[in-house]
């Protein structure tokens, strides 16, 4: 069986490999990097849930008839009225980089809210199966915002999220950690429980 996912960021798609490797290996997991081809539809929604589906939707125009899938995820943190948001991957300009990104957000933290360093990242999967029905899929994982980068493994904002109950970055704390906690990998649990269901 074939699962096409609508990503183009290496970092999701290497924790989502490993989560599937793990539980159903039989998957073959494709990604945008295998359709050459394919131009992803802009990302204009007003949430998480608007910006999984148009990208999950889109993909799945394309191959109507495999399981198909999509997720948007980003980091809200509560002193910056929950930005960076749905606006996490370009939170310091459109082609901004990751470390450009933290940057930002650690001045921003800085100037409006160093006291209160509580946030949350959000996980909103849209799933589509063969037969072209839609299924939805959350997860969060909460923690705060530390008041500089530390560790090398992950992306995005990994080097300065600590998460709820931890003294270490999700940066230094690794993929075994990640792939146990995080907000994709509830999400993608709940998916995975789905699919065994179905298979
Ligand atoms: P695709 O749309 O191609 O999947 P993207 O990076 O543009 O890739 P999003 O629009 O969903 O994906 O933005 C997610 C951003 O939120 C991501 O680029 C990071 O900046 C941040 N983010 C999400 N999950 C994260 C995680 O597990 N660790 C660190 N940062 C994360």
């Amino acid at each position: 069986m074939e699962l096409w996912i609508a990503t183009s960021n290496r970092g999701k798609l290497n924790e989502f490999k490993l989560l599937f490797e793990k539980e159903l290996p039989q998957i073959k997991i494709l990604s945008l990097a295998d359709f050459p081809t394919y131009s992803s539809p802009p990302e204009n929604g007003q949430s998480f849930l608007d910006n999984a589906r148009i990208k999950a939707r889109s993909l799945k125009a394309m191959k109507p008839n495999t399981w198909v899938m999509a997720e948007d995820s980003g980091l809200e943190v509560e002193g910056l009225g929950n930005l960076p948001g749905i606006h996490s991957a370009r939170y310091a300009g459109p082609k901004a980089a990751d470390s450009e990104n933290v940057a930002k957000l650690l001045k921003m933290i800085q100037i409006r809210s160093s006291a209160n360093r509580a946030a949350q990242f959000q996980c909103c999967m849209v799933v589509f199966n063969p037969q072209g029905e839609e299924m939805i899929f959350n997860g969060v994982l909460k923690g705060q915002i530390a008041k500089t980068t530390a560790g090398q493994h992950g992306f995005g904002y990994d080097p300065v999220f600590i998460p709820e109950n931890e003294t270490k970055t999700l940066a230094e704390l690794g993929m075994g950690y990640k792939n146990k906690h995080s907000h994709r990998a509830s999400a993608t649990a709940k998916f995975i429980e789905k699919l065994k269901a179905s298979l």
